[in-house]
């Protein structure tokens, strides 16, 4: 989909009424919500930026919607922004499966009034040793796992992308099984850094950045962020994901950044942000380790990769 310059104007003005701000370990989590957006006003300074330093700079919108990995469109990091324009992700529906007590077909829209959107500005790091910094807005995933109200026995989730090989080129050719389907474990999904994603830079989110609804999961490798999702699946079991059901050996269903377990063909040590040249240091978690390494205390993590 093509962006004129005139579209982008205003995510600059939206990007200059906030001030993104290292927030310490000590103050842990700090949420910035919808009311934020209105300039001076005091929670403007409660953008979500966690563990972010003066290093993260912020992607352009042109980088993070030009340069994708997004199957059902093509394989090429350029095919989701150039093949993307028949797909319509509106009205959206989701439907919500399992062992859930409210098991339901959710309207988008509706969806969207019951949820407290945020802006929230996370590293994401591809396994193909690529990274980016993107300002996301999107809710929080439990806000969504409290209206399906689980039962004790849902111990996973599965995510579902849409299937519409008339609308997704790369569907009508076996790249990848179709649908692309994702997990994670509850306590994963439940964890507050764990969105689901409505918007980048204050603009819905394009086609090629997994419109309407993408799971952004910042401390695991980027295939585990599924975009367009069409179901959400709660299971007694793990679920089958994309990448680790295909080649099991290179992709584990965790995937958890960790800069001490390679890929066969990508190193995990270090990344290249894109826009610069430089190589940097993975940080382990993709530096979410403060947040996040209580959910796998006395896992082995080259086991589980
Ligand atoms: N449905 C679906 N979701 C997907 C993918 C895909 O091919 N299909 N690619 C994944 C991969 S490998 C990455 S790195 C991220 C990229 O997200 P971005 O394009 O917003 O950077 O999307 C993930 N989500
Ligand atoms: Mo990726």
């Amino acid at each position: 989909m093509k962006i004129l310059p005139s579209e982008i104007t205003p995510f600059k003005n939206y990007l200059n009424r906030r001030k993104f701000i290292k927030s310490s370990v000590a103050t842990g989590l700090v949420l910035g919500t919808s009311t934020g957006l209105h300039a001076n006003h005091s929670s403007d300074q409660n953008i979500y930026a966690n563990q972010l330093d003066e290093n993260d700079k912020l992607n352009s919108f042109e980088e993070i919607t030009t340069y994708n990995n997004f199957y059902e469109f093509g394989m090429g990091k350029t095919d989701p922004s150039e093949k993307s324009g028949n797909f319509k992700p509106k009205p959206w529906s989701i439907s919500l499966e399992g062992l859930i007590n409210n098991p339901q077909v959710l309207d988008l829209e509706k969806l969207l009034q019951q949820v407290t959107v945020e802006d929230r500005v996370y590293r994401l790091r591809c396994v193909e040793a690529w990274s980016m910094v993107i300002p996301w807005q999107g809710f929080p995933l439990s806000e969504l796992i409290k209206i399906a109200d689980p039962l004790s026995s849902a111990k996973f989730i599965q995510f579902v992308t849409v299937f519409r090989p008339e609308e997704m080129p790369g569907q009508t050719r076996r790249l990848l099984p179709w649908p692309y389907v994702e997990g994670l474990r509850m306590d994963e999904a439940m964890h507050p850094l764990t969105i689901l994603s409505t918007g980048l830079y204050g603009h819905d989110l394009l086609n090629q950045s997994g419109a309407p609804l993408r799971l952004v999961v910042p401390w695991k490798y980027g295939f585990k962020s599924i975009k367009s999702i069409a179901s959400i699946r709660f299971v007694d079991k793990q679920p089958e994901a994309t990448w680790s059901m295909l080649a099991p050996s290179e992709y584990g269903f965790y995937s958890n950044v960790n800069n001490f377990v390679d890929h066969p063909r990508w190193s995990q040590g270090t990344e290249r942000r894109i826009g610069e040249f430089k190589r940097r240091e993975t940080l382990m978690f993709n530096g979410y380790e403060e947040e996040v390494s209580h959910l796998y205390k006395g896992m082995d993590l080259k086991k589980y990769y």
